[in-house]
């Protein structure tokens, strides 16, 4: 039977707008989908940069404003992977136009600007979704499972590191394509929005609400030239942000997150420690899950390395066969699939933005907290889906 068309406009076509657009074409190879998402339109300033970017990926046509877009009779999902500064604004008119919003991490700059994406969504009763992918890592939903199943018992210790190296020279610029990161204006915070607010993400949703922080943030080049204006201009982001903090289940938090920790490209890593068991799980070895349990024989008792590649792990028998591993892409098609078939069903697909939201309150306790040197409670403790 034919299935109902998905069309798709895509804003931004950066990192983010590839991994997406991958995902809009390979979930239906591999997915049973109730929709077959169509590449309707891709959005991007630059004109030409644009149109080479629809002829590769195969959208339809282009445009270089997206207020263009949002309100197209035949579009029925926007897709934000733009920098941002620009999340909020398209999110708010996309969901009053009625349509599906799917949005980049983090969801707002602030909690505040989250909580009027989450109010616009909300009140136009529209599909949402946030990309964090990192929840669709097959080892990281079998933790999930072993955790629902409550086979760590009391949990103890959550502690989560995102550590990358790429903006230690102090030559390189802050600013437009590429190094929007740099500029506080444009993304809001430094490595707290950008690679915190993953860990975040994931312990909320592995390990219940975070109930107050303490944090210190450091930002170790004070200028920068900004690619826009050629002038020496003051970095408004953290380069560097940790945390102590205690779950609402009484659990300890331990986070950090740098982009100074030379040799480290995108290390990601989480542990979490329960009374009756612990587990460990990295993101340079992404297909493996690392469990030990107190409860096996004591002469045989130690760290087993779960190599989540069979096919009764979650996603896998989606792919290959058993032993052949998957990788980064693929968190960002289960991520797509899970939405449609969501949708499909008429249930809610998280992170939606009220996850993103929660997400967002930890950031912003974060970063109050570093400046007063005080704890924080995040502003409101949202449920989690
Ligand atoms: C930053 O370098 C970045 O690309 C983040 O923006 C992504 O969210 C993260 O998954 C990888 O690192």
């Amino acid at each position: 039977m034919a299935k109902r068309p998905l069309n798709i406009a895509l804003v931004g076509y950066g990192f983010m707008g590839r991994t997406h657009s991958n995902a809009f074409l390979q979930a239906r190879r591999f997915f049973d989908l109730p929709f077959e998402p169509i590449l309707r339109t891709v959005v991007a300033r630059n004109a030409d940069r644009v149109r080479a970017f629809a002829d590769t990926w195969g959208y339809q046509s282009v445009e270089t404003d997206w207020r263009a877009v949002v309100e197209r009779g035949d579009v029925d999902l926007v897709d934000i992977a733009s920098p941002n500064d620009t999340h909020a604004e398209i999110a708010i008119a996309a969901a009053r136009a009625g349509k599906m919003v799917t949005c980049e991490k983090p969801l707002g700059r602030t909690a505040a600007e989250a909580q009027a994406m989450v109010s616009a969504v909300e009140a136009a009763g529209v599909a949402n979704m946030v990309w964090y992918n990192y929840r669709r890592v097959p080892a990281v939903m079998l933790l999930k499972a072993l955790i629902d199943e409550g086979r760590l018992g009391r949990i103890f210790h959550y502690r989560a590191q995102f550590l990358q190296d790429w903006t230690i020279s102090q030559d390189l610029p802050q600013g437009g394509e590429g190094l929007w990161r740099l500029d506080a204006g444009v993304a809001g915070s430094g490595v707290t929005g950008d690679l915190l607010a993953h860990c975040i993400d994931t312990a909320l949703w592995l390990n219940g609400s975070i109930a107050e922080v303490t944090a210190m943030t450091e930002t170790f080049i004070k200028q920068r030239t900004h690619t826009l204006t050629g002038k020496m201009t003051p970095v408004g982001i953290d380069d560097a942000s940790a945390f102590l903090g205690r779950f609402e289940n009484g659990s300890l938090a331990l986070f950090e997150a740098t982009r100074y920790a030379r040799g480290h490209k995108a290390l990601y890593t989480l542990e979490i420690n329960g009374a009756d068991a612990s587990a460990r799980w990295d993101l340079h070895d992404l297909h493996r899950l690392q469990w030990f349990d107190h409860r096996d024989e004591g002469r045989v008792r130690g760290w087993r390395s779960i190599h989540v590649t069979d096919s009764d792990h979650p996603y896998m028998k989606h792919w290959w066969v058993p032993g052949l591993q998957i990788g980064y892409e693929h968190t960002f098609i289960h991520q797509f699939a899970d939405f449609l078939i969501g949708i499909g069903n008429h249930v809610e697909t998280a992170p939606t933005f009220r996850d993103g939201l929660a997400t967002d309150c930890v950031t912003d306790a974060v970063l109050q907290s570093a400046e007063t040197r005080q704890w924080q409670a995040p502003a409101s403790h949202l449920k989690v889906t």
